[in-house]
């Protein structure tokens, strides 16, 4: 990763990092790891939302290398950091995925889902940009018919970003416009078609319901239609996103996630405790509002980031 790239990572991590540190913190000053030592490492861990089955696991593997030492030294926490963030790595290592690696089919189309602020659009905008970069062309469909503001807020990315939106009336039929969108796209050529939804919440089931039928009306134009179908989580939430996660992917089926707000969220553990449960692709985190704050996922410099370390 980048070097500015990873700096960015690293800051907006820091405050997940800090209770990460808090963990290791306990060892200071002892020159065995006593099971009272071990037992308040696998309870910071759990604070830091690594969830309960990550912290027991990582603090087992810290009682197995047995952190005891010669010469009567105190134990040296930065093994013990390079540790961690090596078993966080290997946990996060299989949900690794570039977004851009199954992009076959033009035009392609990426479905974007979440809960209601989970920054969908913000996303939906910023990976338009990536595509830019690529010499891509975009479509962004407002399949969010149900925000009065939503339509604009989408045309505002467009205008920033170069690409067609494609939208209906208010309170209208979202796959009506997802259906539009992807028209157009095909009949003039374009290669990307990006369909942002109404934020809905997991477990109200005629929303849910909305996005299996907007699925449907796509895969008529193409039975492989949408080729993605992405679920937009706010890192903020911290455990929640496990239902999220369940949720959407019981409804339409996920090929991936993306996690925002991870500038500033104490809650960046999730991401691990999200790898470790399920095994659906983490393609991109979001690092701020901007148009270039949406980072690739990648396990060593994550891993390193949330636990305080420079990356290599
Ligand atoms: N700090 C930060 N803010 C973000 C990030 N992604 C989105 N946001 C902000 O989160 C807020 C909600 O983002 P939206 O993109 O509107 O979220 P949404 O999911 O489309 O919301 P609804 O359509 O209402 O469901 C906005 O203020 C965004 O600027 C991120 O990675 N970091
Ligand atoms: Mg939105």
């Amino acid at each position: 990763m980048a070097l500015n790239w990873f700096k960015k990572l690293k800051s907006g991590l820091s405050k997940s990092a800090s209770k990460v540190e808090g963990a290791i913190a306990s060892i200071t000053g002892k020159k065995t790891l006593d099971q009272e030592t071990l037992d308040d490492i696998e309870e910071q861990l759990i604070l830091a939302d690594l969830g309960i089955d990550v912290a027991s696991r990582i603090t087992k593997k810290i009682k197995d290398q047995k952190f005891e030492l010669k010469d009567n030294k105190e134990i040296n926490k930065l093994d013990v950091t390079n540790m961690l963030a090596s078993e966080i790595e290997k946990i996060l290592i299989p949900s690794e995925k570039n977004l851009y690696d199954d992009i076959v089919s033009s035009p392609h189309v990426l479905f974007l889902v979440g809960v209601n602020g989970s920054g969908k659009t913000t996303t939906a905008g910023k990976i338009a940009e990536q595509f830019r970069l690529q010499n891509k062309s975009v479509i962004l469909a407002a399949s969010d018919t149900f925000r009065a503001a939503a339509v604009e807020q989408l045309k505002t990315w467009g205008a920033r970003v170069g690409a067609e939106v494609i939208f209906g009336i208010d309170g209208g039929d979202s796959a009506a416009v997802a259906y539009k969108a992807f028209q157009i796209a095909k009949d003039k050529g374009v290669d990307i078609v990006i369909i942002d939804t109404a934020g809905r919440l997991q477990n109200k089931k005629d929303l849910m319901e909305e996005l299996t039928k907007t699925c449907r009306v796509l895969s008529k134009l193409d039975v492989n239609a949408p080729h993605q179908k992405v679920v937009v989580l706010d890192g903020t939430v911290g455990q929640n996103a496990h239902s999220q996660l369940k949720n959407f992917d019981e409804a339409i089926g996920l090929t991936g996630t993306i996690i925002t707000k991870l500038d500033g969220s104490a809650k960046g553990g999730v991401v691990v405790s999200l790898a470790e449960k399920f095994n659906i692709p983490i393609h991109a985190v979001g690092v701020g509002e901007g148009v270039d704050d949406l980072q690739s996922f990648e396990a060593s410099s994550f891993s390193k980031a949330l636990v305080g370390l420079d990356d290599k």
